[in-house]
């Protein structure tokens, strides 16, 4: 039988046959002898000690089944256990030419991504966004949120027209989804409150280190909500899922070099901050935007907040915010109105800290079919592609609201990754769609 690195090493193995299967990781030959530190199914590394006319024909990367006695050496790499070799099976002689070394520019790891997953960096990283998904399905679950998942081939925009990716559909024209949100919206008139993670999709023409073209969604909508009671489920779900990948992934995040002292202490309540007060503190800070013409002037009510702004906000932060009270101007066509407060949106975006920026938007859904009809023309779409959405407020129209939250975006803060393309192991911008 064989094992992996995390079961040989321990005190109890010491003096013990054991076998391995793995990759070599890294492979230092000297006049005697050949360190082969192997790299086992989860990304785990143990050094092998073999004569070295047995290790003679391996390279990088080949493919090797190890047996040998466990030996604790201080010395030895990653733990101090490892295998002196007896018997050595190759599967695979990796090519001599193996393309990632200790040092390669992020473009080629971007290039060679198909290979470059095997680096212990993306190990880790995808053991932390395999938590941050584990965590946040099972905190659904065990609040009665049930699952569905809603088309991601669709006719209608949802978060404006610019960002649509349009394909050919057959004989007529659709577009890739960019949420699920309008479907979740007609679910939950017979489902409750219901969830989604699918992928959503994107044509953002801009080059930021938080935006991709394909991210994964994480998406909920809930019949009589209240504001408070969506930025609620927002602060639960985070803090359980951050709380939970934090103890889980310790050894990941410390390889990542993460201090997780202020992740610790991420839980409810957020604070809710207005965004007239934000846009206030940004003015007394001279904070400028910049115009369609390239020009700028200082900040006004009205702006839509960019990713300097919430960098401006959130760098001293140690935990989310809520910025609340958007105008609903600068908000997409499905926002409720504040009957208190015209003019003002029913909607909000957590903010990540130290300058992360937007992690989740949601808030209340317009239920009235009249503002929504006006407000989807106001957009420049056509209400005719709405027709079943519209429906809605037709038959059964009941005050209503959701979120949806960026997993990467979420991953990329709890690793501190300074590019949101590391959160992802096939990451898709406008200018990369292989591999
Ligand atoms: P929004 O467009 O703000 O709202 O998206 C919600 C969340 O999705 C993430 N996100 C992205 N992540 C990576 N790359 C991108 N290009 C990208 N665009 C968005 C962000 C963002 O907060 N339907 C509404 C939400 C709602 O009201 O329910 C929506 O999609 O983390």
């Amino acid at each position: 039988m064989s094992l992996r690195a995390g079961q040989i090493k321990s005190s109890e193995n010491v003096g013990k046959q054991v076998t391995i299967r793995g990759w070599v990781y890294r492979l230092r030959k000297q006049k005697e002898n050949a360190f082969v530190l192997i790299r086992d199914d989860r990304g785990d590394v143990i050094q092998c000690v073999f004569p070295v006319e047995k290790a003679a024909s391996l390279t990088i990367e080949s493919s090797i089944e190890a047996t040998g006695i466990v030996s604790q050496d201080a010395r030895a790499p990653e733990g101090g256990y490892e295998i002196k070799g007896k018997d050595l099976k190759i599967y695979n002689v990796a090519g001599a030419d193996y393309p990632i070394g200790e040092y390669q520019s992020d473009e080629l790891l971007l290039d060679k991504r198909h290979l470059a997953l095997r680096t212990r960096k993306m190990v880790a990283m995808a053991k932390v966004r395999a938590s941050v998904l584990d965590f946040g399905r099972r905190w659904f679950v065990e609040n009665g949120w049930m699952e569905v998942t809603a088309p991601t081939i669709v006719k209608g925009a949802v978060e404006g027209g610019s960002t649509l990716f349009k394909l050919k559909y057959f004989d007529e024209e659709a577009y890739l989804s960019q949420s699920a949100q309008l479907y979740l919206e007609a679910m939950i008139f017979s489902l409750g409150p219901v969830w989604s993670l699918t992928p959503s999709f994107r044509a953002e023409k801009s080059r930021t280190v938080r935006h991709l073209a394909e991210f994964s969604h994480l998406e909920a909508e809930a019949p009589w909500v209240t504001l408070e009671d969506i930025l609620k489920v927002e602060e639960q779900l985070v803090s359980y899922v951050i709380q939970n990948t934090v103890r889980e992934r310790a050894e990941e995040l410390a390889y990542l070099k993460r201090d997780t002292v202020d992740l610790k202490k991420v839980e409810p309540p957020f604070e809710r901050v207005p965004y007239d007060k934000v846009i206030k503190v940004l003015k007394s800070k001279g904070f400028m935007v910049t115009q369609e013409d390239g020009s700028k002037r200082e900040i006004q009510f009205g702006d839509d907040l960019s990713i300097d702004s919430e960098r401006e906000l959130t760098k001293n932060a140690t935990k989310p915010m809520f910025v609340v009270g958007y105008p609903i101007a600068v908000k997409p066509f499905y926002v409720k109105e504040d009957s208190d407060n015209q003019g003002i949106g029913l909607a909000a975006d957590m903010l990540a800290p130290q300058g992360f920026g937007e992690i989740s938007s949601g808030g209340l859904r317009e239920d009235d079919i009249v503002s929504m009809t006006t407000r989807i023309r106001k957009e420049g779409l056509d209400p005719a592609a709405y027709d079943w959405y519209l429906d809605l407020r037709k038959y059964g129209s009941v005050p209503h609201g959701g979120f949806g939250l960026g997993i990467e975006r979420l991953v990329r803060w709890i690793t501190n990754a300074e590019d949101i393309k590391d959160t992802v192991l096939f990451p898709r911008t406008m200018s990369r769609v292989t591999p």
